[in-house]
């Protein structure tokens, strides 16, 4: 059957997948968002639903004062012996660790700390024996895909850092995962930076340790030179082998342009799935000619849903930083949000509950109430990029706001007063705008547009997408979401 790409959309990078017990195990990034790396479940690489987060207390994920697009970034899982276990790196507190699990519908562990620098950690299992790579520095001094063996019990390094390999010429090289493949290790990378330039490469050797002998047709995949075209920024991938076919694949972080000619982004880096063949002469090659394309052939009889079902209380619902969570009661039908001081301006945790923007067009729509609260939702691409649609108490009884952050520039740019102390927000998206509605008993206030460009990766920069907060602020106040409804076309 034919697939579309990419197989999760939305803010959801740098994949990681394993197989256990006939079903697909798949983890992003989350950076300042908590919980911590989402947790995918599918039984044919194409279909995936979340079952949870890795990481889900403060003792495995401490986020205080985490930069947006700091905290937590490219985690690898694997299954071993019966273990799943997920390797990441918090790069607010600057530590390398991995949690483990025997349940994958459970808890995780309290992390184990490896002492190797760098970022992207990702380990390998062979012969009861476990290896450790990351994009650092090794313990001669020299940097690049860098390795050691550890004791997986406690983390303690068993084997100097080596570096293995220095890619195959591009900036940033990063992404390491490794694979025994018919009599090689094979060590694919990212290289070229998350950007435009993004590629996968891959190289093999005989020996754990080395030499590794890059691919000669590096890179294996890569859009850097596709103009005009939607998906670009493809890298950052891991390889799997569906057992029932045979077939190998690539789960890699890729982005869609909000148009083939309009070259910026604002849904993040999404997950996509590309496949792979392997040659007579032991390398593989990727994709249609090695590049990404939006529809691709896998072999079995299976359907594809492409429905983005979002409702509240549902899994895919995050936080700033370390929520206090008394300031939040929350059930399928309301949410109730107790305010702070603390505004959505901050590098902080106010009280805002999020949920990603997963595709261009579509309507958001839920209704508000306030008791002394700002309450509302924000297209919140950072603190700093970010439209907030709300209500909140005025000279004169309540009122609608829309207020405007770019950068260091921020304005409130309509207002209409309110006859309540309640609304209904409607946030309409398209490819290149967002429309905002304010509804007050019979009168709509019509907000008008937005550019979604000014939330775009190339405006706010950082590795994040786009998601839809909603939030109270004021000390001693509350704001209550109900009739919630995200509907995409
Ligand atoms: C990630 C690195 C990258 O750690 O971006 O796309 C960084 N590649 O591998 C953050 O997602």
């Amino acid at each position: 059957m034919r697939y579309k790409n990419p197989v999760i959309k939305g803010f959801y990078p740098d994949p990681s997948v394993c197989s256990a017990g006939g079903k697909y195990y798949l983890v992003t990034s989350s950076f300042q968002y908590f919980c911590g790396v989402p947790l995918f479940e599918s039984s044919d690489l194409v279909n995936w639903r979340q079952i949870g987060h890795v990481l889900t207390r403060e003792s495995q994920l401490p986020l205080g004062g985490a930069a947006s697009s700091g905290g937590i970034f490219a985690p690898t899982i694997r299954y071993n012996d019966g273990t799943f276990y997920m390797v990441t790196t918090n790069t607010t507190t600057g530590k390398n660790f991995y949690v483990t699990t025997d349940d994958i519908y459970g808890e995780w562990s309290e992390p184990t700390e490896v002492a190797q620098d760098g970022i992207d950690p990702s380990l390998f299992f062979e012969d009861g024996r476990a290896y450790f790579m990351s994009n650092g520095t090794d313990d001669f001094g020299d940097s690049g895909i860098t390795q050691c063996e550890i004791d997986i019990a406690t983390g303690r390094k068993l084997s100097p850092s080596k570096t293995i390999w220095h890619g195959s010429g591009g900036r940033f090289l990063e992404s390491p995962h490794l694979y025994r493949i018919g009599g090689w290790y094979y060590l694919m990378a990212a290289e070229g930076g998350t950007e435009y330039g993004h590629m996968v490469t891959c190289a093999r050797s005989r020996e754990i340790f080395g030499e590794y002998e890059g691919c000669p047709f590096n890179p294996v995949l890569t859009n850097r030179n596709l103009g005009g075209f939607s998906i670009q920024g493809v890298g950052h991938g891991d390889l799997i082998r569906k057992p029932d076919t045979g077939e190998w694949f690539i789960v890699h972080l890729g982005f869609r342009q909000a148009g083939d000619w309009e070259p910026y982004h604002h849904l993040g880096r999404e997950t996509f799935l590309t496949p792979v063949r392997f040659r007579e002469d032991g390398w593989f090659t990727a994709g249609r000619d090695g590049t990404v394309v939006s529809e691709f052939e896998a072999e079995g009889d299976f359907t594809q849903d492409t429905a983005l079902a979002a409702s509240l209380g549902s899994d895919e619902w995050v936080y700033l930083r370390n929520p206090d969570m008394t300031n939040y009661s929350l059930s399928a039908e309301r949410y109730v949000l107790r305010g702070t001081d603390v505004t959505l301006d901050e590098k902080a945790s106010p009280t805002f509950i999020a949920i990603r923007q997963r595709d261009f067009c579509g309507s958001l729509d839920v209704a508000v109430s306030s008791d002394g609260a700002e309450a509302g939702v924000s297209v919140y691409m950072d603190e700093h990029h970010r439209y907030d649609l709300a209500i909140r108490p005025g000279v004169d009884g309540y009122e609608a706001i829309l207020r405007l952050t770019i950068g260091s520039s921020q304005y409130i740019r309509n207002t209409a007063n309110l006859t309540g102390t309640k609304a209904k927000l409607r946030v309409g998206f398209g490819n290149y705008s967002y429309t905002f509605t304010v509804t007050d008993g019979g009168t709509v206030h019509d907000f008008g547009t937005m550019e979604t460009r000014y939330l775009s990766s190339e405006v706010a920069g950082g590795f994040t997408g786009v998601v839809f907060g909603l939030y109270a602020i004021g000390e001693g106040s509350r704001g209550e979401f109900t009739d919630f409804s995200l509907d995409y076309e």
